[in-house]
């Protein structure tokens, strides 16, 4: 790899010499959302999309690299929960992440296996610290895109599973017009 630079357009999230380029519609977060009617009926209506990920890919998947890229929460509701991503543990539990929040208004959920917890806010030019094993997730609370830029290592990977078959313990609700932290009754686990 030669060095580089590229250019992030913070307002929408495009990242020139992404050869990533993900998009996450309301069918694939499938079983994600705590009302499930509701999801049922808005996937009938229209298959939103979701949220986004522009990604650099190109080099290889190693503890030194620093894989990065942007991620596009786009704004919307299913029920009184927020959009947001399926959120994940790295398949290497013990690697780190740093997102930068460059437009919109939202919240990191975040735990670990052992059943800590925390969701911290994101806004214009919050810098947020993800520990080594713990699982994130973004979640837009705002009317606009939520769009952050990350960075972690290069072998960290992904592991989906965990979170698809348990569920975050907490959920982002809103209530009285506030984005409010609740337990998931459907939360799977010990
Ligand atoms: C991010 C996320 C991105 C999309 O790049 O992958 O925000 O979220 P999901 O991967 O949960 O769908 C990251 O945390 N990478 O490790
Ligand atoms: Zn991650």
């Amino acid at each position: 790899m030669k060095p580089y630079t590229t250019m992030i357009n913070t307002e929408t999230g495009f990242l020139e010499r992404a050869q990533n380029h993900l998009e996450r519609k309301l069918s694939s977060m499938k079983g994600q959302y705590l009302d499930t009617e509701t999801y049922e009926v808005l996937l009938k209506n229209e298959d939103s999309l979701v949220y986004e990920v522009y990604e650099n890919i190109e080099m290889p998947k190693k503890p030194g690299e620093l894989y990065h890229g942007s991620s596009i929460v786009h704004p919307g509701k299913v029920g009184a929960e927020y959009f947001m991503t399926k959120g994940h543990f790295h398949q290497v539990l013990e690697t780190a992440e740093v997102y930068y929040c460059l437009h919109g208004n939202g919240y990191m959920m975040m735990e670990t296996p052992e059943g800590e917890w925390a969701a911290e806010e994101l806004t214009l030019g919050i810098v947020l610290y993800v520990p080594p094993c713990w699982a994130h997730r973004s979640i837009n609370v705002g009317g606009s895109d939520l769009v952050t830029f990350f960075v972690y290592p290069g072998d960290a990977g992904h592991d989906y599973g965990t979170i698809e078959v348990k569920g975050f313990r907490k959920l982002l609700v809103e209530k009285g017009g506030k984005p409010t932290v609740i337990d998931n009754p459907r939360w799977v686990g010990k």
